[in-house]
């Protein structure tokens, strides 16, 4: 049986367009998706919209619908923001469906069961952008003497009946939890965040609105909604067939990854596994916090116009080179500045100057000296063989770098070797042994079409398009494009399609 991999995106809030961010987040989660297919895994890749709450009641109030036609209409966008970036998801959720009502109210009954949930009274501060309640230390001063959400959000003073969670008596068992799962939560820097935060001591939390009604009711009490988080991570369970423990996606659970921003850790490594847990229910494996992106130094923002689209995006550059780009340029983890020259640098050097070049230098001599035929495996020397060897390192390197989301530096493995086939070619230079050496000649161009086969195979995640043009003409049979397949070499003497570039050199318009 093949091991499973579940992995899951946030979902996102109808009440905004998707943009660059959110692609990122679901960009990021596609390519270890599509890797772990690669590796032989069964993979369940979930994304979806968070559509209930005040902000979104709100949002579709201020558009003049009701909330369900509301929601209906911009949880498309997120539909279609996936289309746009080439992603491979499996299933798409939202949080309106039946089948999540169902699961929020069971999740609810197994937590009232359990003694955690009981009635009392909510007075402090809410900031509806945030969706979270804040305590008075935490805010910061705002303009004309108000105050604000520590993110900045606006905050209002809440006073309403409501349940609570007894998170209090959770910090030791939590705690716990991180001590035996000390990769529960990357990067390291955030797991400390998360520590620090809970050996603070943890109050108990609200988790159901009584002044509005769109939400999943509480069970038994119609005057009460379910707080939009309680609602929104149940997603994940949802999605494996919750309440149904015999459903034939339960065997997903626990997901193997919750990829989000590092806005939204809180909720996954606090609450979330705290809820999971007084249900009976395991924890997740990993929590990842991706950092976050400016727009050429610039928070992105509809005030200052540069909020980025990922279909323009793709529109003007195609959509490999923003897939390679935003997993290459900023080390996962960290916040990034999205600047359009440092995007076109990317697609011209490490795109169209390394590989795009190493491809074409290759195939067409192969096209042009051998006939268009893919010479068979030869002799091989000392340096053929090193080359060969840094490509066949490569599938458990990537294992072990993606295992821990660490992208960028997987990429920076895959261009050492790019780079050093860059070197073994002009070193070799088969244009000229074709005077002096055929049979010599061949065995570079095989190693060659070897080293790309490989690099091509481990970069499909990343840019499946191209990547399927490189392995259509160095002639790898379509089932054989996995990484189980590296092991069998290709049969020589195989014709191969006439070679055509695949990374076109970026020339800016007016340049
Ligand atoms: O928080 N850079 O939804 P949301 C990088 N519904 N990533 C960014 C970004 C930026 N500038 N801006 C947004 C919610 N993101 C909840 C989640 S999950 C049970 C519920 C990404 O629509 C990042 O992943 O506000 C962040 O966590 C997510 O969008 C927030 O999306």
């Amino acid at each position: 049986m093949k091991p499973k991999y579940y992995i899951t995106t946030p979902i996102y809030y109808v009440n905004d367009q998707p943009h660059i961010g959110h692609a990122y987040t679901t960009l990021a989660c596609d390519v270890l998706a599509r890797f772990k297919r690669l590796d032989g895994y069964d993979v369940m890749f979930l994304t979806g919209t968070d559509e209930h709450g005040q902000k979104v009641e709100k949002a579709a109030e201020a558009a003049g619908i009701d909330p369900q036609s509301f929601t209906d209409k911009v949880s498309v966008t997120f539909r279609e923001m996936a289309e746009v970036m080439g992603i491979s998801n499996d299933a798409f959720i939202r949080t309106t469906e039946e089948r999540h009502k169902r699961a929020c109210q069971a999740l609810w009954q197994k937590l009232l069961d359990a003694g955690d949930i009981y009635l009392g009274g909510y007075e402090g501060w809410y900031a509806v952008r945030d969706e979270a309640f804040y305590d008075e230390g935490e805010l910061i001063p705002g303009p004309n003497g108000s105050k604000l959400a520590p993110t900045g959000a606006a905050v209002e003073w809440v006073v309403e009946p409501s349940y609570f969670f007894r998170l209090s008596a959770w910090q030791d068992r939590l705690l716990a939890y991180y001590e035996a799962n000390p990769d529960f939560i990357l990067p390291p820097s955030r797991r400390n965040e998360v520590l620090g935060f809970v050996k603070g001591g943890l109050k108990d939390l609200s988790v159901s609105r009584a002044s509005f009604k769109w939400g999943v009711p509480v069970p038994n009490d119609p005057d009460h909604v379910m707080y939009v988080w309680l609602d929104a991570l149940t997603n994940y369970i949802t999605a494996a067939g919750y309440p149904d423990e015999t459903a034939e996606n339960w065997r997903f659970w626990p997901a193997d990854l919750h990829m989000v921003g590092k806005d939204i850790l809180r909720f996954h490594t606090v609450f979330w596994p705290a809820f999971l847990m007084s249900a009976g229910i395991a924890p997740p494996k990993r929590v990842f916090a991706h950092g976050w992106w400016l727009i050429e130094g610039e928070k992105m923002s509809k005030s200052i116009g540069n909020v980025i689209a990922p279909r323009d995006l793709v529109a003007q550059f195609g959509l490999d080179p923003v897939r390679f780009f935003l997993l290459r340029e900023v080390p996962f983890g960290n916040d990034g500045d999205f600047q359009r020259k440092a995007l076109i640098s990317r697609m011209n050097v490490e795109l169209a100057n390394d590989l795009g070049n190493l491809a074409q230098r290759s195939l067409s001599l192969i096209a042009k000296n051998c006939a268009g035929v893919l010479p068979a495996q030869g002799a091989l020397t000392e340096e053929d063989t090193a080359i060969l060897a840094a490509a066949s390192a490569l599938p458990q390197t990537l294992r072990t770098l993606l295992d821990r989301q660490n992208f960028h530096e997987a990429l920076e493995e895959v261009w050492k070797v790019i780079r050093a086939g860059n070197g073994f070619i002009d070193r070799q230079a088969p244009w000229s042994l074709k005077k002096t050496d055929l049979a010599r000649m061949a065995d570079v161009l095989r190693v060659l079409a070897d080293v790309l086969r490989t690099v091509a195979t481990l970069l499909q995640p990343v840019m499946p398009t191209s990547m399927a043009k490189m392995l259509d003409q160095l002639g790898v049979p379509e089932d054989a494009r996995d990484i189980a397949a590296l092991a069998t070499p290709l049969p020589g003497g195989i014709a191969l399609p006439a070679p055509a570039g695949v990374f076109p050199r970026f020339v800016e318009e007016g340049a």
